[in-house]
C-alpha cells in the first residue's frame, strides 16, 4: 500500500478533507514544542483552518523534545498526516498540512533555537504536559533541583528542558534587538499562562538578572484552555486509517468530534485568526480552564483510577458499568460545580450532560491507564484544589475525596487482586518504596501525607481530609472499586 504524501494526496476518497491552500507558499510562524497527538489533533486542525482560509503566515515547525519517532513517521508524508474524527455513530478523516517541518530537540538543539529565533517566528506554543513544566506541581514554583533545569542552567546554550529553549531563544532575541515572540501554554494547568510566566521569568532571572527583567517586562504569557480527548493512536487506529483512505498512515491521530479553545488575546507580536476555526478569544481565561480542569479532569482522573482498579481498560467501559455515570454527575454537579466562579449565560448543566456524554463515546477507546499516568502532577489542579475550596466552606467532598483514595491505591503499583500496575509518573518509585509495606487505610494515608509537592503544606494537617480520605480508602480496601462505586452511585 502506498503511504500518504503529496504525491497520494490526490489518490484520497473524495469525503477526505484534504489542505486546500498551497503548502509550499506557507511558512513558519508558530514554533511548537511538543509534538504529540494532543497538539496535531487541537491547535495544528484550528491553524489548517487559518491556512485554508488564505493566511499562509501561520505554519507550524513542530519539535519533539525527546523522542524521534514523530518526526520520523511524519517526514517520509511530507508532514501531512490524518484526524480521524471519531463519533458514537460515525468517522470524518481529514488530512492537516499545518506542519511544515518537524524537528527533534536532542538530535539538533541548535536548530530548534534558530527557528525560534527566527524573525517570522512570533508565537512559540507548548504541550509538553504538567510534568514539562518542571514546576512544583502543589505551588507551581520552578524546581531549582530538577536535573533538566540544573543542566539548562549550567549549558544555556544546549538546553533540554523547554524552559531552557524558550529562555535561551528570548535572550537571542534579545541580543539582536528582535522583539520577543508570545509563549502560549496550551497544557491542563491552572493559568497555564501564569504558571509558565512564573518558571520562565525565575529562570531567566537565575541565568542573569537583565534577562530576567527583560523576560518579566516584554514576553506575553497569554493561558488558554484547551479541550479534545485525543486517545494514543494504536496499530488498530493505523489499520482503520489504511483501510479508509487506501493509502498508509505511520502516525494519525484519533479525536473525539468535540474541540474547544479559549485564548486570552494578548498577542503583542500578532496572531493568527483562530476565531474563524472556533476558538473563543476572551479577556480572562482562569474561570473556563478551572470549569474545564474540575469538571472535566478532575471526572476523568477519578473514572481513571477507580475504573482501572475495577477492571475496566477503557473510559466507555467503565462509563457503561453500573454506578460509574452517577457518580460522576453527582461529583461535578454537588461537590464541583459550588467551587467554579460564575460565567454568567454559560449552561454548565448542559456542559455536565455533554460531559457524560463524550466519556461514553464507544468508538474512542481511550484507555483508563493513560489518564492514570502522572497523577502527582494531575492531582493538586484536577481534585485538591476543589477540595481545598470545599474544606474551606464547611463543605463535604466524599466522592473528590473518593478519587484521591483510588489514586492512593493505583499509585502503591498493586492493584486489587495483587496483580502489578505499571505506574508511569516521576514520582512512581518514591510512591513504591513509601507505600511498599503499608496494608490499612491509615498506613497509606500517613505515608502518602509524606509527599508535601503533591499534597502541599496545609492538606496534610488538615483532619477533615486525612478522615476522609481514609475512610474511603478503607471502603476501596474492603469491598474493591467496582462495589464502592455500585453503592456510591446510588443503586
Ligand atoms: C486526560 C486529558 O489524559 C488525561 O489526563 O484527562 O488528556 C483529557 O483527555 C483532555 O484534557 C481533554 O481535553
Amino acid at each position: 500500500m502506498n503511504r500518504l504524501s503529496e504525491t497520494t494526496l490526490s489518490t484520497l476518497p473524495a469525503s477526505v478533507r484534504k489542505p486546500s491552500y498551497e503548502r509550499s507558499k506557507a511558512r513558519v510562524g508558530i514554533v511548537h514544542l511538543g509534538l504529540g497527538a494532543f497538539h496535531r489533533a487541537h491547535q495544528a486542525v484550528m491553524t489548517e483552518r487559518v491556512l485554508a482560509g488564505g493566511d499562509l503566515a501561520w505554519g507550524i515547525a513542530g519539535v519533539s523534545l525527546r523522542s524521534p519517532e514523530t518526526r520520523d513517521a511524519l517526514a517520509p508524508q511530507d508532514g501531512l498526516y490524518t484526524v480521524a474524527v471519531r463519533g458514537a455513530e460515525e468517522d470524518r478523516f481529514e488530512i492537516v498540512g499545518a506542519i511544515l517541518q518537524s524537528l527533534v530537540a536532542p538530535e539538533d538543539p541548535e536548530a530548534v533555537l534558530a527557528l525560534m529565533a527566527a524573525p517570522d517566528t512570533r508565537i512559540v506554543s507548548l504541550t509538553v504536559t504538567e510534568k514539562g513544566y518542571c514546576h512544583k506541581p502543589a505551588t507551581g514554583e520552578l524546581d531549582e533541583a530538577h536535573a533538566g533545569i540544573v543542566h539548562d542552567l549550567a549549558e544555556p546554550a544546549r538546553p533540554q528542558t523547554a524552559i531552557g529553549f524558550l529562555v535561551e531563544a528570548l535572550d537571542r532575541r534579545r541580543r539582536v534587538g528582535l522583539a520577543p515572540f508570545t509563549v502560549l501554554s496550551c497544557d491542563n494547568l491552572p493559568s497555564n499562562g501564569r504558571t509558565v510566566a512564573k518558571v520562565v521569568q525565575r529562570f531567566a532571572a537565575l541565568r542573569d538578572p537583565e534577562l530576567g527583567a527583560f523576560v518579566t517586562d516584554k514576553v506575553a504569557f497569554p493561558s488558554t484552555m484547551v479541550d479534545r480527548i485525543v486517545p494514543a493512536t494504536t496499530d488498530a487506529d493505523r489499520a482503520l486509517v489504511a483501510e479508509a483512505l487506501g493509502v498508509e498512515d505511520a502516525w494519525p491521530v484519533m479525536a473525539e468530534p468535540f474541540s474547544q479553545w479559549v485564548v486570552e488575546d494578548r498577542f503583542p507580536a500578532g496572531r493568527p485568526a483562530w476565531e474563524r476555526a472556533g476558538a473563543t478569544f476572551v479577556g480572562d481565561v482562569e474561570p473556563f480552564e478551572l470549569m474545564k480542569l474540575r469538571l472535566l479532569n478532575g471526572s476523568h482522573s477519578t473514572l481513571a483510577y477507580l475504573g482501572y482498579l475495577a477492571g475496566h481498560e477503557t473510559v466507555a467501559d467503565a462509563m457503561a458499568a453500573p454506578g460509574f455515570a452517577e457518580l460522576l454527575e453527582a461529583m461535578m454537579r454537588e461537590e464541583i460545580t459550588p467551587t467554579l466562579p460564575t460565567l454568567p449565560g454559560f449552561d454548565l448543566a448542559g456542559y455536565r450532560a455533554a460531559l457524560i456524554h463524550r466519556f461514553q463515546n464507544p468508538a474512542l477507546r481511550h484507555r483508563t491507564w493513560q489518564i492514570a499516568m502522572d497523577g502527582s502532577q494531575k492531582l493538586p489542579q484536577r481534585l485538591l484544589g476543589t477540595i481545598r475550596d470545599r474544606l474551606r466552606a464547611g463543605q463535604s467532598f466524599d466522592r473528590l475525596a473518593l478519587g484521591v483514595a483510588a489514586w492512593m491505591i493505583y499509585a502503591t503499583g498493586h492493584g486489587e487482586h495483587g496483580h502489578a500496575i505499571d505506574v508511569r509518573d516521576p514520582l512512581a518509585q518514591r510512591f513504591a518504596a513509601a507505600t511498599a509495606d503499608k496494608r490499612t487505610a491509615e498506613a497509606l494515608v500517613e505515608a502518602y501525607f509524606g509527599f508535601p509537592e503533591v499534597f502541599g503544606a496545609d492538606l496534610t494537617h488538615e483532619p477533615r481530609f486525612r478522615e476522609a480520605v481514609t475512610r474511603a480508602l478503607a471502603g476501596l480496601l474492603s469491598i474493591g472499586a467496582a462495589h464502592t462505586v455500585f453503592e456510591v452511585g446510588g443503586h
